[in-house]
């Protein structure tokens, strides 16, 4: 039998991590029923599916408190777009700092809410902890160009202004690091920040939004910079319709994309989507297999296949099939599934039972379209957290891309493929709707360079030799196709949070017209 904590116990523990990131919970609130009063609307349970049970119960954002919130916002705004960039950068340093200082209770909420084994909690807040620092030497690098006028005594350039109230919408999966892509560097950009975390994921709501209004006090600025509302889709409903909010950034399912993507251009409001990814790894006859396989395992069977970024599909050459898949499966059969905070456990619980029962049907349809189960898919520990949902990471041998292998299903399924020659494997990994991460494992650099090049992989992440989950922040994050468009986090990303004016200067004392024409 393996030992799960119990229900109380789990919730000494948000309770206890919660009062230290400063969230208006006092230590000793009772099990059962700590109510925390976020807004003045419906309760809502903090489950964790570590047991499938209730941590704790929150009070939801009514209308009214989302108005309210919105209308600070936008208040907050006008003076914190005039506050020197550098000067921003300040409070995402602040909150950087707090975040060193408490990383172990947020990857403890983590945890506890989204079911991360211990070192991925603890990586993700780690992942915030980088956003901040980039982010703190972006607020001195928010550039624009000067260009070559025409027109004598003209100057040409650009400049970059904030945007306004950005609504940061988050999944589940990442709880805080996806809010810290987004927040960071809005604030750095001058906007304003109102979010609205997974209703399952409350708990690293609050927290979050706790440290970051210690860090607005700490340095005199108003905590209205950033606020949290909580509650279901109802809730990023009213931010999404909402004219003062001027860009929606959200992350979520394909679903949710068309969603919000449609009503938010209806006003002619910004979005930025993150959705749905339905990843492929390419593994050439050239491939270091001890290190593909590697790669392969921690991508598509770590958190529990519950990352944008999991690998789905693997498109193996021909010749190296029968020997790769066996590796895998005999990989997968030492992984250990259990309580995610248990030292070596490598992977965790499914979110909730409804990703069970989409793994159980996906898993049906692989089988009807001829696929063979190698390994995986049974649930287990049902008597010990009978709440929860524990399940073995499955393989799939596919004889062809079917139909159920173009879907995402947020659990972990690796569908095997083979291929003959690399157009063929190129095909099949932009044969999909989605086109968010890719990899190729080879050491031919006419290969690497061909999945890398413009008639190669389709999708916004596209690696070698490395698993397709795990991006750095410094690089942009997103994808093409289905999967939305939308870049967050590093590189030039921070552009997608600002406007930019084009700016001509006549310093001459003439009124020359450009392309010559002449108004005399
Ligand atoms: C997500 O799953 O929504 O590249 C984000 C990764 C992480 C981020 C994933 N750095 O896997």
């Amino acid at each position: 039998m393996t030992a799960f904590p119990s229900a109380e116990e789990l919730h000494d523990r948000a309770v206890q991590a919660l009062h230290n990131c400063g969230v208006d919970v006092t230590p000793e609130s009772v099990f059962t029923g700590t109510i925390i009063p976020a807004g003045s609307g419906d309760p809502m349970e903090a489950r964790s599916p570590i047991i499938g049970e209730e941590l704790l119960i929150v009070t939801t954002s009514s209308p009214a408190d989302v108005d309210e919130v919105v209308a600070a916002a936008t208040d907050a705004w006008t003076e914190w777009r005039n506050t020197p960039a550098p000067v921003r950068g300040n409070v995402v340093r602040e909150l950087g700092n707090l975040l060193r200082e408490h990383k172990e209770d947020l990857a403890t909420l983590v945890t506890l809410e989204a079911g991360k084994i211990t070192s991925e909690a603890l990586g993700e807040v780690q992942e915030m902890i980088d956003i901040c620092d980039f982010a703190v030497g972006l607020s001195r690098q928010l550039y624009g160009l000067t260009m070559a006028s025409e027109r004598p005594g003209h100057r040409l350039m650009e400049t970059w202004h904030p945007v306004g109230v950005t609504a940061v919408v988050t999944a589940f999966n990442f709880p805080v690091a996806v809010w810290a892509w987004n927040t960071a560097v809005a604030l750095v950009c001058g906007n304003t920040v109102v979010w609205k975390p997974s209703e399952r994921t409350p708990l690293t709501g609050l927290a979050c939004d706790a440290l970051l209004a210690r860090a607005a006090a700490d340095l005199d600025v108003p905590d209205a910079i950033h606020r949290v509302v909580l509650g279901r889709c109802e809730v990023a409903e009213l931010l999404v319709d909402d004219d003062r909010i001027a860009l929606v950034s959200a992350t979520g399912s394909v679903r949710m994309g068309r969603e919000v993507g449609p009503r938010v251009a209806a006003r002619f409001g910004r979005s930025l989507l993150e959705l749905g990814g339905n990843n492929a790894a390419i593994v050439a006859p050239s491939a270091d297999l001890d290190l593909a396989v590697r790669g392969i395992v921690f991508s598509a069977a770590g958190t529990a296949g519950q990352r944008c970024t999991t690998l789905r599909r693997l498109i193996v050459h021909e010749s190296l099939a029968d020997d790769v898949v066996d590796r895998i499966v005999t990989a997968y059969r030492s992984l250990t599934l259990g309580d995610p905070e248990s030292d070596g456990v490598l992977v965790g619980p499914l979110i909730n039972e409804s990703s069970y029962v989409a793994m159980q049907a996906a898993l049906d349809k692989a089988r009807a379209d001829g696929g063979d189960v190698l390994c995986g898919g049974e649930r287990v520990f049902a008597d010990e957290a009978p709440h929860a949902f524990y399940v073995t990471p499955a393989v799939v041998r596919m004889p062809a891309q079917t139909s159920i292998v173009c879907e995402e299903t947020f659990a972990p399924i690796l569908y095997v493929m083979t291929y003959a020659d690399l157009a063929e494997a190129i095909a099949l990994n932009n044969a999909v709707p989605q086109g968010l991460a890719s990899a190729l494992f080879t050491t031919d650099l006419r290969e690497a360079e061909t999945f890398l090049s413009a008639a190669g992989s389709d999708c916004g992440i596209a690696n070698i030799n490395i698993g397709t989950s795990g991006a750095e922040i410094g690089g942009a994050f997103g994808g093409e196709k289905q999967t939305g468009g939308g870049r967050e986090s590093g590189s030039d990303a921070w552009k997608n949070y600002m406007r930019r004016a084009t700016n001509t200067i006549n310093y001459s004392r003439d009124l020359p017209l450009a392309q010559g024409v002449r108004f005399t």
